[in-house]
Parts: structure tokens; C-alpha cells; sequence
């Protein structure tokens, strides 16, 4: 417990009205704003001064004012990125408009909103997206190339969003899309990173991190709003005080502070008016921090002192998974989540009739994992302490405002917070957790009378090791849902992670298949086939993507296959000359593009694929006239820095890879490729172009996996395990279009327990053992003896954790079906079309829907 101050004199703090809170009065130019709405849009952007009607001339016309007026540029010496900003801001104008229209109609009708709390937004490009979303994407594309501009060279020049790891951060980016596409009121919340993911190189094969300075030139979609700046406290200790009531009123003092700056970003939804807010914190140090230094004459320590309040912010964790436990991150969680909610509250206060009384019913916030869910704790502390409400209504409020989505079982990533870091920087916040765990304490208690291993499991602290504060706990227990994102992940949640809980809170627990947006992952990314599609379907399929099973008709018919496969073709060769540029190799279109795209970790088993290239690779240095099909094995993946296993399989498949690249014994048969910095922007390249798709978890791990939908959205087959979405995407598309193999769950459950022994694998399948042993010689690496030692150990002294070995002969064995089948064009161009026409499910509309209905118990609300 926290050193306690009990003065003599007890001190209570004014008892502030129940109901209403000292916010600050509503800002009379913004109720000016939102008061006289009138459905003007457009009309001045529109409509400029001495131009036409013709969308492309007023693009144009747009375009060289900011050229001119914004950006102080002549047309003769604009670079390709004054271009990308001119027009940015050409069609940021119609956006705002519609932005302050929205906000309006949602302000003065005072809707229920939900709000996206996510440490990660990985966005990618805006330029693109907002030219689809508002219907201008033809006029601006005409406007450029009229200007004698290169359209795709301009849309380069955009730098990606990077603000996420990975699937998390990247379905927190669907997610806005379809919020907004589909008219509800909705705010994501998330962190101003000044340095988003790092930029990848490649040096000798091995990851090179480089910072990633996102925002060096500034960005023309972004919103600065000063005057919601939030002021947060942070470490401090807590005095015990206590009214005269005898009622506890605990003060939390000598705090440090620090303010929060949004920005927002405008979030256009696809062919309405609706734009709704991504609204982003930066850190600043307050005034105080500064003058109490310079006061003491300490000019260069107040500067100091500045800089470190302005790191918070600073730079986004690398890390997916293992969380590190540091004391930055925690003060990240915090700092971002009480200045929302302090947002949020500013927003519901402002209002006039709306009390804690409607709070929950204006407000829903969904947790995206565990990260922000120190929320929960920080509402607890401002309705106890700040507004003295009692305990059961400030539960009450709190469990029906927050919602949780869990997305993944893997124990080192279930975040712990030490109670003693907890203790220094969030005194009171731990306070509140003790006080949340006597009471859930006290319900185990009923429920299993005198069983203390279920005590045990239930704590919000951890008491092994290093006490702990267990935030999945935490955040069972504060919200009133909890879901998993996939149909298999959800059970396993209720299964192994929770079964305690599903118990003792029944129905709390429910599914939210993920999804993905058909805007981003179709329409943009892939232009040829969207365009082949609408023409046979019409384009409702963008806004309802079910509408794609009216290509399954198709399926069998020639000419449809050939122009399927044509536009893969296509796709195919663009990418070539992607990979010519990026990786100096060679690639034929008319190979079939095996792509695994994703984060580099064991799980998702990237050696997995490695160790069958280098089978087919074998086979074929002792077979040169081996008949296989000509295959380019792609990857793209970026390790955590300090995850030195994935770092070694990243190696690994260049090094091996670029031998086989330039091994002439093989005749071009096997090419191998790792692009370098994947990303949103680079994923939007690979994804039109692959045939193959690889997601080969082991069976268990994967959540759901999102790839795995924007591949066979676009006409990729699988090659999978049972796991996450996987399962789903074979019940949609049918088990004759999807190639799956290995172990189950419960096979990969049995041979655990069983107790697994890769060496017996190793010494009974010989090819098996002559890779192995390949890899762990230097044949690779002359001269460099244990280049991977880090990967070949795991596998077998490490006790090959993911089971890699045990599944090697059924994948190897499923590849050569997939060999097969791809040498019968006309057949595998049917399997590619339905999947294409089957996946409709995996539209992030669906997933919205799901969660609006059953966990938000949100409206659409139509602009106009
Ligand atoms: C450092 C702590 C930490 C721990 C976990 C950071 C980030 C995570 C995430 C849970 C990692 C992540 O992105 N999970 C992925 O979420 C996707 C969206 O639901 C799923 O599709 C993926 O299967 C899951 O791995």
C-alpha cells in the first residue's frame, strides 16, 4: 500500500453535485457551429469563383490555388510531393465540410457514440482512400494527368500512417472505415506517435531498424485542436483523508502533469456524407514544469524536464506479443486514455440535460485489448473521488460504459503490470484495483464457497513471482462484453484463458468474427478486378459485400476465367517489377506467387514455409528434371527488434533464398523474395498479385488472422491449418477450394500432453533430418559457422515449441496438391473466382454491424 499521509485536521473536498460536473462551460463558438445547421456542403469548394461544373476543371482549378495559395508553389518547380499535398488539401476541403455537418447533427441530436479506445491506428495512406470515399477519384486522376502529372508517381509520395503493429492496429483501421461508411456515430481515440513501426532494411540479411520520422513534413489530413488540450496527472502519492462523516476521501497529490494536444484525422465514409473523428494525443510538458525549474535558476533543467514530459509520446512500441513491461508504456496507456476520456466527459457535459445519470447511455467505449483498459480504473477514480459518487452507482456506470475485444491466447502477451511500477505511477488507480478485487473476491467466494485456487485465478493480482497486476482480469471483470474474433479463438477464451469468469458472469462472453474493409482491400488495392467485377455485378458490392456471390455463377464460365486470371496476371507483373526494384530479383508472372505476408514470429511459423523451399530445393539439386510447378516464394515480415529468433528466421530465408535465387543447377525453377519494410502500402501491392496464400499457424494460436481474408478476398487460395479465421474461410468458400492440413487443436492439445519429441520426427523422416542438418551447417554461410543457430536450435535442443517439425510432412504433402492443382488452369481460375465471390462474410461491415448491435446497441445516424 502507498505511504499514507493522515493530517491532523481531517480536510474535505467541496462535495461536487452528483449529477453535473465542473467542466468547463460549453465553447460558445463551437455551439455556434453546431447551432444554425443547414445542408450546405460543398457549395463553396464546389463552386469556386469563375469555374464550371465539371468535376475534373474544379479538381484542377482546386489543385493550383493550394498549389499557389497553401504551399507558396509555381507548377513549373512543384516536386511530386507539393502535387500530393495540393491535392490532399483540394480534397480535405469537401471533407471538412462534411466533418463539421457530421459532428453537428451528432452534437445537437446528442447521439449515443461509441468511442475506439486503441494504443494502435495503422492507417497507411489517406490520399487513395478519400479520393474513393468522395467520389473524386477519377476527376482528381484526370485533373493531375491534365496538369502533366503522373498519377501513381503523385500517390507515392504519400508516406504511411504506420501507427500500429500489426493486425491489431490494422483492424482499428477497418473498423473506422466501416464506422463511418455505415453512418455511426463514432471517435477512435489513439496515440500521436511522432515515430510510428520502424522502417526495415536489409543488410547482409539481416533486419536493420531505422526510425520512422512520419510526420518530418507535417501532414495535410490532419487537424490540430489546441483548444481541447487535456491536462493529465501522473506518479504523486496519495493522502488518506476523511470527511466528517467519517467517509474516506482520499486526495491524490504531488502529481506531475502533463498535457494532451489532439489531432484529428478525418475518417470519410465511403459513398456518404457521414466523416467521422480519429482523434490522436500528442504530449506537451505544462507551463508549471517549466517555471518552477527556471524559477529554482534552472533554465536548462526546465528545458530538460520539457523535453522528457514531450516523450510520452514520442514513439510507438515495437512489440507485438511479448509485452516489456516499461514504465513509458504504462505512462502511454494512461496518459492517452485519461486525456479521452476527459474528452469524452467535456463532450457529454457540454450538453444541457445530460448527467452521470445518461452517461452509459451516451457513452459506449470499446477496449481494443487490454492496453487502453486502465480506463476502466481512471472513470472508477473520477466518479469516486472527483464527483463522490458512491461506489455501486460508479461500478455501475463503469461496467456498462466499457466493452473489451481480446485478440490473442498467448500467455506472454497478456499484459502484467508490476504493483510496484503501478504503485509509482498510478498510486490511487492501484488503490481502486484492490478495492475491485475485494469485491470480486468476494463473489468467487459464493460461487465456490472456501476454493481458493479459483481465488487465485480470479485475482486481479498476480501472486507468483513479482506481483502483478493482471489487465485481462481487470478488464473482464470492469466491462459488460467480452469478446474473442474469431469462432475458435472465442471458444478457446471461454475454455482455457476464462472459464472461471465464463461462470461467474454467463453471456458476458461472445464472438466478433474480424473483418476487413472492401474499400481498402478491393476497390483500391485492386483496380483491374473491382472494375471486371462491377462491371458483371454493379458496384453495390463496395457497401455490401455479400453481393459478391453473384459471381460464383461465373465460376465455371471460360471466358470469365480467362479474364480472372488475365487481371491476376496483371497484377502479377506489377508486382514483378516491384520485386525487381526492391529485391534485385528476377521473377516470372506466369509463376505461381506463394505469398506470406505478416509479422515475423514462431507462431505463425515462417521457418515453416523456409523448410519447404529448401525440401524443393533439395529435391530438385538432385533431380534438376524434377517436374515442379515454377514458384516465387514471397515474403514480407518485420521482427520485433529485440526478438532475436525472428530476427534469425528473417535471415535465414535471404540468405538461403538468395542462393536459390541465383543457383543455375534449378533453372529458375524456385525464386525467392523478402520485400523489404512490409506495410499497409506495400500489402496493397502483394495482396492483387498472390495465388497462394500462407496461413500456417500452429492450430491454437493465430486469433483470426485478417491477411488471410484480404488475400482471398482477392482471389488467393489458401494453404492453412485450422486456426482463427481459417476455420471460418473454409466453411464460406468449401472445403474443394481451400488447402488445409496439419494438426488440429485438439491433436496439437493431445501430442502436448502426451509430451512432443521432435528428435523422434528428426530420426524418423530422413529428408526431414537432411534440411535440418542443412540448416545448421554453414553451407549457407561459409566461413560463418552457427548463422542460425538460433532457428536450428530451437527446433530441436529449444523442444520446437511451435511444432513446426511435426506438421513438415503434411504440408509438404498438401504443397504438392497445390503444385498439382495449379497446373489445371481452368480449374484453379474456379476455385480463385469463388473464393473471391465466397468471402462477403469478412466485410468489416459485418463485423461493425455485430458490434453495434449486440455490444453497442448503436444506431446509424444519416447525414442529411
Ligand atoms: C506488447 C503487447 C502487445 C500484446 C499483444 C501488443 C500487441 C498485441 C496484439 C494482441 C497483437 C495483435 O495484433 N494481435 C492480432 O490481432 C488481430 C486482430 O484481431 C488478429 O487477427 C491476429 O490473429 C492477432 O494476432
Amino acid at each position: 500500500m502507498p505511504p499514507v499521509v493522515k493530517p491532523s485536521t481531517p480536510r474535505v473536498s467541496e462535495p461536487a453535485q452528483p449529477s453535473r460536473l465542473p467542466l468547463p462551460a460549453a465553447n460558445p463558438a463551437e455551439l455556434a457551429s453546431t447551432a444554425p445547421f443547414a445542408p450546405l456542403i460543398y457549395t463553396a469548394i464546389h463552386h469556386p469563383k469563375g469555374s464550371t461544373d465539371n468535376p475534373t476543371e474544379v479538381m484542377r482549378s482546386l489543385i493550383q490555388r493550394h498549389l499557389v495559395s497553401t504551399l507558396a508553389r509555381h507548377t513549373g518547380s512543384a516536386t511530386p510531393r507539393d502535387w500530393w499535398v495540393a491535392t490532399s488539401l483540394a480534397v480535405r476541403d469537401g471533407i471538412h465540410e462534411r466533418m463539421i455537418a457530421t459532428q453537428a447533427v451528432h452534437n445537437i441530436h446528442n447521439v449515443r457514440r461509441v468511442y475506439y479506445f486503441s494504443l494502435e491506428y495503422l492507417i497507411g495512406r489517406l490520399f487513395g482512400n478519400n479520393l474513393l470515399a468522395t467520389g473524386q477519384y477519377e476527376a482528381a486522376k484526370e485533373a493531375l494527368e491534365s496538369l502533366g502529372q503522373d498519377f501513381e508517381h503523385i500517390r507515392d509520395a504519400e508516406v504511411d500512417m504506420g501507427l500500429g503493429n500489426g493486425g491489431l492496429g490494422r483492424l482499428a483501421a477497418c473498423f473506422l472505415d466501416s464506422l463511418a461508411t455505415l453512418d455511426y456515430p463514432a471517435l477512435g481515440y489513439g496515440i500521436y506517435y511522432e515515430f510510428g513501426l520502424f522502417k526495415q532494411a536489409f543488410i547482409n540479411g539481416h533486419q536493420m531498424e531505422h526510425p520512422d520520422n512520419w510526420i518530418l513534413f507535417g501532414d495535410p489530413w490532419e487537424v490540430v485542436r489546441p483548444e481541447y488540450t487535456q491536462q493529465v496527472q501522473l506518479y504523486g502519492r496519495v493522502e488518506n483523508v476523511f470527511d466528517d462523516r467519517g467517509n474516506y476521501r482520499p486526495r491524490w497529490v504531488d502529481t506531475k502533469t502533463l498535457l494532451g494536444v489532439p489531432h484529428d484525422i478525418p475518417i470519410a465514409g465511403y459513398g456518404t456524407e457521414t466523416v467521422n473523428l480519429l482523434r490522436l494525443w500528442s504530449s506537451k510538458a505544462t507551463e508549471d514544469f517549466d517555471l518552477a525549474a527556471f524559477n529554482s535558476g534552472g533554465y536548462v533543467e526546465a528545458v530538460r524536464e520539457k523535453a522528457v514530459g514531450e516523450t510520452v509520446s514520442k514513439v510507438l512500441y515495437p512489440n507485438d506479443k511479448t509485452e516489456n513491461g516499461k514504465e513509458l508504456r504504462l505512462v502511454q496507456q494512461y496518459f492517452f486514455v485519461a486525456c479521452s476520456l476527459r474528452d469524452i466527459l467535456r463532450r457529454h457535459f457540454r450538453t444541457p440535460g445530460n448527467s452521470w445519470d445518461n452517461f452509459a447511455e451516451k457513452v459506449s467505449v470499446q477496449l481494443n485489448d487490454t492496453h487502453p483498459a486502465v480506463a476502466i480504473l481512471e472513470l472508477m477514480r473520477i466518479l469516486l473521488d472527483e464527483q463522490n459518487i458512491a461506489w455501486e452507482t460508479a461500478w455501475d456506470v463503469t461496467t456498462r460504459t466499457f466493452a473489451y475485444t481480446n485478440h490473442t491466447l498467448l500467455p506472454e502477451a497478456l499484459e502484467k503490470w508490476s504493483v510496484a511500477l503501478f504503485q509509482r505511477v498510478l498510486p490511487r488507480h492501484l488503490q481502486i484495483i484492490y478495492d475491485i478485487n475485494a469485491r470480486v473476491m468476494h463473489a468467487v467466494e459464493i460461487q465456490w464457497p472456501g476454493d481458493n485456487e479459483k481465488k487465485r485465478v480470479c485475482s486481479l493480482i498476480d501472486e507468483s513471482g513479482g506481483k502483478g497486476v493482471r489487465m485481462a482480469n481487470l478488464a473482464v471483470v470492469g466491462c459488460h462484453a467480452v469478446n474473442g474474433v474469431a469462432e475458435l479463438h472465442t471458444a478457446l477464451l471461454k475454455k482455457h484463458l476464462f472459464p472461471e469468469f465464463d461462470l461467474l458472469y454467463p453471456g458476458k462472453f461472445q464472438n466478433k468474427t474480424n473483418g476487413i474493409t472492401p474499400r481498402r482491400w478491393l476497390l483500391k488495392s485492386n483496380p483491374r478486378l473491382s472494375a471486371m467485377i462491377t462491371g458483371r455485378i454493379g458496384d453495390g458490392w463496395i457497401r455490401d459485400l455479400d453481393l459478391l456471390r453473384g459471381l460464383e455463377k461465373f465460376a465455371g464460365d471460360a471466358e470469365f476465367q480467362s479474364e480472372f486470371m488475365a487481371i491476376k496476371r496483371a497484377n502479377k507483373a506489377d508486382l514483378a517489377a516491384v520485386i525487381k526494384s526492391e529485391c534485385g530479383v528476377d521473377v516470372s508472372p506466369d509463376a505461381l506467387f506463394d505469398v506470406q505476408i505478416k509479422r515475423l514470429h514462431e507462431y505463425k511459423r515462417q521457418h515453416l514455409n523456409l523448410l519447404h523451399i529448401m525440401a524443393l530445393y533439395r529435391r530438385l539439386l538432385q533431380n534438376p528434371g524434377l517436374d515442379v510447378v515454377p514458384r516465387v516464394f514471397i515474403f514480407a515480415a518485420k521482427a520485433a527488434p529485440g526478438y532475436d529468433l525472428a530476427k534469425n528466421i528473417i535471415r535465414a530465408i535471404n540468405v538461403i533464398g538468395a542462393r536459390i535465387n541465383t543457383d543455375a543447377r534449378i533453372g529458375g525453377k524456385l525464386k525467392v523474395a523478402f520485400l523489404p519494410n512490409y506495410r499497409v502500402s506495400l500489402a496493397e501491392k502483394i495482396i492483387p498479385a498472390a495465388d497462394l496464400s500462407e496461413q500456417i499457424s500452429t492450430a491454437g494460436k493465430e486469433a483470426s488472422g485478417t491477411g488471410n481474408m484480404k488475400l482471398a478476398l482477392n482471389g488467393a487460395l489458401t494453404i492453412g491449418t485450422l486456426d482463427g479465421a481459417n476455420v471460418e474461410i473454409r466453411e464460406e468458400v468449401g472445403d474443394e477450394n481451400i488447402f488445409i492440413f496439419g494438426m488440429t487443436v485438439d491433436e496439437v492439445e493431445a501430442l502436448r500432453a502426451k509430451g512432443y519429441k521432435p528428435w523422434d520426427l528428426y530420426h524418423h523422416d530422413e529428408e526431414l533430418r537432411a534440411i535440418v542438418d542443412w540448416l545448421g551447417s554453414d553451407y549457407f554461410t561459409p566461413g560463418e559457422h552457427g548463422a542460425f543457430g538460433a532457428l536450428h536450435g530451437s527446433l530441436l535442443h529449444g523442444g520446437d515449441p511451435f511444432m513446426v517439425l511435426a506438421d513438415f510432412r503434411a504440408y509438404c504433402d498438401c504443397q504438392a496438391k497445390v503444385d498439382r492443382a495449379y497446373r489445371d488452369t481452368a480449374g484453379w481460375a474456379r476455385m480463385a473466382i469463388l473464393n473471391t465471390a465466397r468471402v462477403g462474410k469478412f466485410s468489416s461491415d459485418r463485423t461493425i454491424r455485430e458490434y453495434a448491435n449486440d455490444i453497442w446497441k448503436l444506431s446509424p445516424v444519416p447525414i442529411r
